[in-house]
């Protein structure tokens, strides 16, 4: 045992109290994780979910709701060394989505938001982030990765403490709402959606009564999503694809065809997104988008049979 694997085994005894690593899920959650979803899993779904590790520590080790915190990411193979040949994929080399337990707080973030990756982060394979949560309860943290050609997703889940409190999901099915100055128009075919079998998720973007047509990629994707599901038992990373582009996808291998494909500068009205519900319940999907050189995020859920 090196001594660096050393020092991340007492940070998780250290933090047990608080962090939840998600390993027993991670064999049932391994067909929902990848970047993108299919019937046909490709090469990359045979990962072994012990493949690589992740470990969240946190700054401090209790978080309270409006201090800021530091969210420490460490990652490992499978003999505990620091996974060090992390590659970039859409533009990042750790993506990490925050919501909280009743989906009214959600952040995607990336360590380099926050400045350069170092070297030693690279050599260490620890990666941190910034984040002050707004409110206490439960959060769900998703981390995507990708180390040589596989993707990987990591979920933890932190409790913040602190007044208000975030409660429960509400089931909230409504189709057309508003973010920033996109109104949006969400449809999903087929209409009822049930486990394990594709369902197209379509956005329809207006503004002032018009289709928008000058979407922007975001991250080389036309759409990120993060989905979730109500109990927070996993966390699903995917991409849009603009209609038409799915014909092309679907010849690939099975995953991340968006991340190969150029996506236009200017796009729109419409994005699609493929996804295969792993199980029933209710599921929050948050959607972000480029126009006008920000990101808007949206946020729907739907009801899974
Ligand atoms: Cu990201």
């Amino acid at each position: 045992m090196n001594r660096s694997y050393g020092k991340l085994l007492l940070v998780v005894a250290v933090f047990s109290g608080i962090v939840f690593a998600a390993y027993a899920a991670a064999a049932a959650e391994m067909g929902g994780m990848q970047g993108h979803q299919h019937p046909m899993a490709g090469p990359e779904l045979a990962a072994k979910p012990d493949e690589v590790k992740a470990v969240i520590s946190t700054v401090p080790k209790e978080i309270s709701a409006g201090r800021p915190a530091t969210l420490l990411f460490s990652l490992s193979d499978a003999s505990g060394k620091p996974l060090e040949n992390l590659s970039v994929h859409h533009d990042r080399l750790v993506h990490v989505i925050i919501a909280s337990r009743d989906f009214s707080v959600f952040a995607h973030i990336h360590p380099e938001d926050f400045g350069p990756i170092t070297p030693s982060m690279k050599k260490t394979a620890r990666y941190p982030v910034r984040f002050t949560f707004p409110r206490g309860g439960r959060y769900i943290i998703g981390i995507d990765f990708a180390s040589g050609d596989r993707n990987f997703s990591r979920r933890f889940l932190v409790d913040v403490s602190g007044e208000p409190r975030t409660g429960p999901a509400r089931k909230d099915l409504a189709r057309e709402k508003t973010f920033g100055d996109l109104a949006v128009s969400f449809s999903s075919v087929p209409e009822r959606i049930t486990a394990g079998n594709e369902a197209t998720l379509t956005y329809l973007f207006r503004s002032e009564g018009q289709p928008v047509t000058d979407l922007e990629p975001y991250l080389s994707a036309p759409m990120h999503l993060a989905i979730i599901p109500a109990d927070l038992s996993r966390f699903i990373h995917t991409h849009g694809e603009l209609p038409g582009m799915m014909a092309m996808g679907h010849q690939g291998h099975g995953h991340d065809m968006t991340m190969h494909m150029r996506v236009p500068d200017r796009f729109g009205p419409k994005v699609e997104v493929h996804v295969v519900f792993p199980a029933k319940g209710l599921y929050q999907i948050f959607g972000q988008v480029g126009h006008k050189g920000s990101v808007t995020d949206t946020s729907f859920m739907v009801e899974v049979e």
